[in-house]
């Protein structure tokens, strides 16, 4: 069982695309545990993106997810970490598969709608910046757990 950080970015809110996002991460069988609409400011945007500081993107990557509202949620899951990558679609949205969000939905890398955690170590890193303990459900304790029980 995996929990991964998904950032429903500032082209998406704009576009009116957050419930087409949730949705298909919900039918894909992910389970939402965390979910909050939230202006996120530069300090937190550098640490999150801190991998990528020094980079010729940076700052434009920093001003686009600081430049409006964004919905971040935890989803929870077997294998949760590649399923939402697959389901993310692959960094340029010109190169993402069709059915894909990117793929589907995208055109530009610099607004590619769409963030997930892309490992264990920066899942666990990024869902902490993001929210506290008890913000997040307790699936193992939840009424609803069978979901993944085959
Ligand atoms: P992903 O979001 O697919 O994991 P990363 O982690 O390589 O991709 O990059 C983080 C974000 O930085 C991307 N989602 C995209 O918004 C932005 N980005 C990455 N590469 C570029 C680039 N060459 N030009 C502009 N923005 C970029």
């Amino acid at each position: 069982m995996e929990r991964t950080l998904i950032i429903a970015k500032p082209d998406a809110v704009q576009r009116g695309l957050v419930g087409e996002l949730i949705a298909r991460f919900e039918r894909r069988g992910l389970k939402i545990v965390g979910l909050k609409l939230m202006n996120v400011n530069t300090a937190l945007a550098q640490e999150h993106y801190k991998e990528h500081t020094g980079k010729p993107f940076f700052g434009g990557l920093v001003s686009y997810i600081t430049g409006c509202p964004v919905v971040i949620m935890v989803v929870q899951g077997p294998n949760a970490i590649e399923i939402a990558r697959a389901t993310i679609g692959t960094t340029n949205p010109v190169a993402a598969a069709s059915g894909s969000i990117r793929g589907d939905l995208g055109v530009s890398i610099g607004r590619n709608l769409v963030h997930g955690s892309d490992g264990p170590q920066s899942a666990e890193r990024e869902v902490a910046l993001f929210f506290k303990s008890d913000e997040l459900l307790d699936y193992e304790r939840s009424a609803d757990r069978w979901i993944f029980e085959s």
